[in-house]
């Protein structure tokens, strides 16, 4: 039984060791990293009984990332090994400013992934199901299979839009619009939402996307904004960071909000939750969070606004 399945695909990532061009840098750590299964380790690390499903390929980088994503905490059993199809795998130039990234993940086991795949997840047993419009870009199976989990009675639904031009071509926006109505909670960054839909303002972001009973605005540095029906918006202040490298931040946000979500915390609680997993992975070059000490999150949970960020 787990509270929440995330479902998507996760890569080896190779980072440079060393500064220059890619052509140039001998030396690459080599990590994993996908957008759900970092929200699905950073919920694991805030004590939320969790899943991931996917599918990698039978290979070093497959049994790596099952490996890792299984010591986080989380419960793998959903995840199918391919033995006709790698896993993907990832290329970042990190750099504090945002890392460009080079994919090699077209074919790959998860690519693969479809709405057949449904009826083996036992979501009888699943209450929360968390998505991200990366899986949508993947095939159009992975974007049925989204559209099946979005519309899959019995579950609640979270989707973080996570646009990553890259993947997509012009279809991106109104299909990536078209999922997050679908959703009961959706992230979205106002930078994602200015490329996407040309408005960042948490209010203009909430006319595009009327729909989803709880919509989340994440406004970098700055802080983030929660809208819910027939509510105020709320926002909170994001926390000061020395940011190491930003990859990952996004999903460890959604996590420590969804952990809150779940709980039924205030807005604002949920959104310094957010802040607060956030951090983790601001502080890492890893896309995995690294949980800030409980005792921290504790006292910042409950801090008054002065001595918050
Ligand atoms: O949000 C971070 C993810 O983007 C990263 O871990 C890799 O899932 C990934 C992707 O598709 O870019």
């Amino acid at each position: 039984m787990v509270a929440i399945l995330c479902v998507g695909e996760t890569m080896a990532v190779f980072t440079p060791v060393e500064a220059g061009p890619p052509e140039e840098v001998r030396t690459w750590v080599r990590g994993i990293g996908g957008a759900e299964s970092n929200v699905a380790c950073a919920l694991a690390a805030l004590g939320v009984r969790v899943g991931w499903a996917s599918a990698v390929g039978d290979d070093p980088f497959g049994r790596a990332v099952l490996t890792s994503v299984a010591e986080a905490g989380v419960d793998v059993s959903r995840v199918v090994v391919d033995p006709t199809r790698p896993t993907g795998l990832y290329v970042k130039e990190a750099g504090k400013a945002g890392s460009a990234v080079r994919y090699y993940r077209a074919g790959s086991a998860a690519s693969a992934l479809g709405p057949e795949v449904v009826d083996r997840l036992g979501l009888d047993e699943v209450s929360h199901v968390h998505l991200t419009g990366i899986t949508a870009a993947l095939s159009p199976s992975c974007l049925a299979l989204v559209r099946a989990l979005l519309d899959h009675p019995g579950v609640t639904t979270s989707f973080d839009v996570n646009w990553r031009p890259a993947l997509w071509g012009a279809t991106g926006p109104e299909v990536l619009r078209a999922l997050a109505a679908e959703a009961d909670v959706v992230l979205v960054g106002g930078d994602e939402a200015e490329a996407l839909w040309g408005v960042s303002e948490p209010v203009a972001v909430r006319e595009v996307l009327p729909e989803p009973g709880t919509l989340v605005v994440k406004q970098g540095a700055v802080g983030a904004t929660v809208l819910e029906a027939g509510r105020a918006p709320v926002f909170e202040p994001a926390l000061a960071v020395d940011v190491v490298e930003p990859v990952g931040a996004g999903d460890a946000f959604a996590a420590g909000f969804l952990a809150a979500h779940r709980s039924g915390e205030p807005p604002a609680r949920r959104l310094r939750s957010g802040h607060l997993a956030a951090a983790g992975a601001l502080c890492t070059m890893s896309d995995v969070a690294v949980p800030l000490p409980p005792a921290d999150v504790a006292r910042l949970l409950v801090a008054d606004a002065a001595t918050w960020a």
